[in-house]
């Protein structure tokens, strides 16, 4: 082999193999370049039909060669390798800032309220303005208040419409953590009475724990609010009268809300209250479980049971009393198909309201 051609074979087995812009390339280059059918390999066997001088030259130099040609595929593939690695970091990488600072600069480094505080304080607003006084409870209850006080003894069969999470604290299954908001009616009844504060008229925002499956409509941890009137000559039209002002005042006139018969311990006679869906305004969705309407809270008269257990007479007083789902007002305020967004945290749901 002359030395123009070796030179040749060596500059176009560089310049292929220089340039291979990928993994797979290069390592097809190389094969090209020095693999059998290489023009190399040729030369190399060609070697035996020399004399034995012109064959230890031409020897030495498709040697150097080879090894020069070695030692760039594997640079080019080092090379390649980190770029590919490169790659695939960049691709991989999560941008917690997440705040574009010009385009939002009003919202930078400042938070602003869960919409389930903020709703919270709409529903507190909305009812103040109806004359209600807002209370607050404890979320660590005793059985008793949870359960018992609301005319549910141990073992009655109602205590099953709530999955309970127990506390390990004294006896077994004596201490809760509050199923309801429900329990804050008692606390209030027996301040009432200690401090002859009668009639009540107060609402009791909070939060609730139950062992619910989160799905599109239930949260393990959720919040209500409970609304409870106790005075002289109150009737179930004043409770529905009451129902149908606040759904008005706070979802507008275009929702309604309907009231079907239930079954409450600590109401007699007791409903559930429903609105129309706001996803879908009626006609049915995912959400809703296609019925057009969803199912906001209950609501019913104090049974006469729990005004005898906080030791209020109910010849002279009656009551009506609700409870409702915050986090579902939430989600029919602002057409949220799914409730779990709420507990997510992603900054991109938060920040729309
Ligand atoms: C009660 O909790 C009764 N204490 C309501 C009541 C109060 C009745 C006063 C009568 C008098 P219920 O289990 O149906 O009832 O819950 C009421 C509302 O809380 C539901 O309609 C729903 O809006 C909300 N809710 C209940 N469980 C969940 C949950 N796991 N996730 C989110 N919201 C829930």
């Amino acid at each position: 082999m002359t030395t123009p051609d070796l030179a040749a074979i060596r500059q176009e087995a560089v310049d292929a193999l220089g340039s291979a812009p990928t993994g797979a390339e290069l390592r097809a280059a190389a094969s090209a370049a020095l693999g059998k059918r290489s023009p190399l390999a040729e030369a190399h066997r060609q070697l035996g039909s020399l004399d034995p001088d012109a064959r230890k030259e031409a020897g030495r130099r498709l040697a150097e060669v080879r090894a020069e040609l070695e030692a760039l595929a594997e640079r080019r593939g080092q090379e390649l390798a980190a770029a590919e690695r490169a790659a695939e970091l960049d691709a991989d990488r999560l941008d917690l800032t997440e705040v574009i600072p010009d385009a939002v600069p009003d919202r930078m480094g400042r938070g602003h309220h869960h919409p389930v505080s903020v709703t919270r304080r709409a529903l507190e607003d909305t009812f103040v303005a109806m004359g209600f006084v807002v209370a607050e409870g404890p979320e660590i209850e005793t059985d008793w208040y949870n359960f018992g006080a609301l005319n549910m003894p141990p073992a009655h069969p109602a205590r099953g419409m709530w999955d309970t999470f127990y506390l390990d604290l004294g006896e077994p299954e004596s201490t809760v953590l509050r199923t309801h908001t429900s329990p804050v009616q008692i606390h209030l009844m027996e301040q009432a009475l200690a401090t002859g504060s009668l009639p009540i008229h107060a609402v009791m925002p909070g939060r609730c724990y139950r062992r619910d499956t989160p799905d599109a409509r239930h949260l393990a941890v959720f919040h209500q609010i409970e609304g409870l009137v106790v005075d002289r000559s109150v009737t179930f039209a004043d409770l529905a009268g009451t129902i149908e002002t606040f759904t008005t005042a706070y979802f507008g006139s275009d929702i309604h809300a309907r009231l079907r018969p239930a079954y409450f311990p600590f109401t007699e006679p007791s409903a559930e209250f429903e609105i129309t869906c706001t996803l879908c305004r009626g006609a049915g969705c995912r959400t809703c479980s296609q019925t057009g309407w969803i199912e906001l809270g209950g609501c019913g008269m104090v049974d006469p049971a729990v005004f005898d257990a906080v030791g209020i007479d109910s010849e002279e007083w009656q009551g009506f009393a609700f409870g409702f789902g915050i986090d579902r007002c939430v989600q029919m305020r602002h057409q949220i198909a799914d409730m779990r967004l709420l507990t997510e945290n992603d900054i991109r749901f938060a920040r729309q309201f």
